[in-house]
């Protein structure tokens, strides 16, 4: 008997959803409740409801991958724990003989729950990935760009991140990977960087977009779907100038003469909106000035970002919405950080380092923010971000984190974590997901059927839904911000259920609760 493909395997029944050849059309009943605050302080709730069909391609396309700083940790290890499930390497280790995983991706190494078994009523999981057409990893093709001109297998040596036994068998693979030069600006990354920068387009901005263009066209010629991740050294954030970053075409204008307040990677995301291939931004600083997003707005091309949510950041927003969730009140946080890779090299410097604290600080608005009985308007948790360089540590990451909480009648609760772990591995399953979610993404519509002749319409410019994995998640005009993760989870699992035509995950488990 042939094996069912994976896209295959979860099979919905339901006159709400239709399997055609090459799509799946869901009639979905998306439920909303309308609020309004009355002076006189009653909260008037009005459960609406909309009528929406939501359609999934279910012809995965062939997806292309360009990481801005391939030649870095995260690039190398995603590209190197790709090559190796291609290939199918195993390799010894003093534990014993290892294959390749997928653990910590969200795509590859998680399951949903999907409802009750009929036979005993016990719950039923199914991998996330059975449950809509997604890209197979092995399948995606990779390249990028970086200002240092190390081939993918002297990067993966450099990064010292994969056992030996492992980068030895990539070698004959990962020697011909050779990154793309790139443009390097003294003014946007350290300058301890500076030794790095021997692969680079000597040219005006203007050539520099019309060559990482050109870069994006030839990966287009190979693939069906192509995303732009930045996963380059994290650059200071940019002074958001009047007549420079403020529009579309004042951007770039500015690109077109110039102006040395454009950042790389603002150059990178233009590139890449102008091509209408999706950007997303992995690192901190603020490549989203308004020109890029009105640029991206206008030519319908999707940005997602910032800063990828990995590990100290990831824990800190299930802890910080889990204690106010409980009614205890978080009041002093001190994160504490040392690491010993490129990146903390980097981040040693003050301008670079702001930007990374910005984005490891905010993540607990959203949880203070939702709680008025905790928290008075304007409150503040008394939290601080410390990242210090240490570079024999190399990619194995410390975080100490001390969470000081009040709880009843003037007592405090302290929780101290110490997370020890190599900073890549967390972070290389997390661009799988992006990269993969993102293709995903491109291939779902919705529309209304409350409104006539209503035509199917993607997702909007900023790629909220990508909200899992940002520590500082960008949304359109008039959204809010979610940085809670179990949160940011459930939104992405109930659009795809949505897409299945499934009601959202909601744990009542009344099967079992009344007769
Ligand atoms: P890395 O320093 O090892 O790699 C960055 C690479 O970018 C280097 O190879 C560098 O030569 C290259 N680069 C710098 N400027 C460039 C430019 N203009 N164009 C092309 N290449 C350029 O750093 P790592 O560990 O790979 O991290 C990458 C980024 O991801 C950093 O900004 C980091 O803060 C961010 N990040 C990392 C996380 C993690 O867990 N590892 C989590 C969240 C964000
Ligand atoms: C030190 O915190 C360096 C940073 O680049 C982090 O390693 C990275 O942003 C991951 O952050 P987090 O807070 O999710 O562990």
């Amino acid at each position: 008997m042939d094996a069912v493909p994976a896209s295959r395997r979860v099979f919905v029944d339901s006159p709400n959803v239709r399997y055609e050849d090459d799509q799946i059309i869901a009639d979905y009943r998306y439920s909303a409740n309308e609020v309004t605050k009355r002076p006189n302080g009653v909260v008037h709730v009005k459960p609406v409801e909309k009528r929406l069909q939501i359609r999934t391609n279910r012809k995965v396309n062939r997806l292309g991958l360009m990481m801005v700083g391939w030649g870095g940790n995260n690039g190398s290890t995603l590209t190197a724990a790709i090559e190796a499930h291609r290939q199918g390497i195993t390799w010894k280790t003093r534990q014993g003989l290892r294959k390749p995983n997928w653990l910590g991706s969200l795509t590859q190494a998680s399951t949903v729950q999907i409802g009750l078994d009929t036979t005993d009523g016990s719950p039923v999981y199914v991998p996330f990935k059975d449950l809509l057409p997604t890209v197979d990893p092995k399948d995606i093709i990779i390249d990028g760009w970086d200002i240092s001109s190390a081939d993918l297998n002297e990067s993966v040596r450099r990064a010292a991140v994969l056992d030996v036994g492992l980068q030895d068998q990539l070698e004959p693979y990962l020697k011909f990977c050779k990154p793309k030069p790139s443009v390097y600006k003294e003014k946007f990354i350290a300058l301890n960087q500076m030794g790095r920068a021997d692969n680079l387009i000597e040219a005006s901005d203007q050539k520099v977009l019309d060559q990482i263009r050109e870069d994006i066209r030839q990966m287009k010629s190979k693939a069906d779907t192509v995303v732009v991740v930045w996963t380059a050294n994290t650059e200071c954030l940019c002074p958001v100038l009047e007549g420079v970053h403020d529009t579309a075409d004042n951007l770039l204008a500015a690109i077109a003469n110039g102006h040395e307040d454009v950042s790389p990677s603002a150059l990178f995301a233009v590139a890449s909106i102008l091509e209408k291939v999706p950007f997303i931004n992995g690192s901190p600083q603020n490549t989203f000035v308004p020109g890029v997003r009105e640029l991206a707005q206008r030519e319908k091309s999707w940005i997602a970002g910032d800063d990828f949510k990995t590990g100290q950041t990831r824990m800190k927003s299930v802890l910080v919405d889990f204690l106010v969730s409980c009614g205890i009140k978080p009041v002093a946080i001190a994160s504490y950080n040392h690491l010993g890779n490129n990146d903390g090299k980097n981040l040693s410097s003050h301008q670079q380092f702001l930007a990374k604290k910005a984005s490891k600080t905010n993540v607990i608005d959203d949880a203070v923010l939702s709680n008025d009985i905790l928290y008075e308007p304007g409150e503040k948790v008394d939290h601080t971000v410390i990242i210090e360089y240490l570079p024999y540590l190399g990619d194995s990451k410390r975080a100490m984190d001390e969470y000081t909480s009040e709880i009843m009648f003037g007592g405090t609760n302290t929780i101290v974590m110490h997370n020890v772990c190599e900073d890549s591995l967390l972070a290389a399953p997390v661009i799988l997901d992006l990269a993969i979610l993102t293709e995903l993404a491109t291939r779902i519509s919705f529309r209304s059927v409350d409104v006539k002749d209503s035509e199917f319409q993607p997702f909007t410019t900023e790629l909220s839904i990508l909200s899992y994995m940002f520590k500082a998640p960008i949304i359109q005009e008039g959204g809010h911000v979610v940085n809670a993760l179990n949160k940011q989870r459930a939104s992405i699992l109930n659009i795809v259920r949505a897409c299945l035509g499934l009601a959202p995950e909601h744990h009542m488990d009344l099967e079992t609760k009344i007769p």
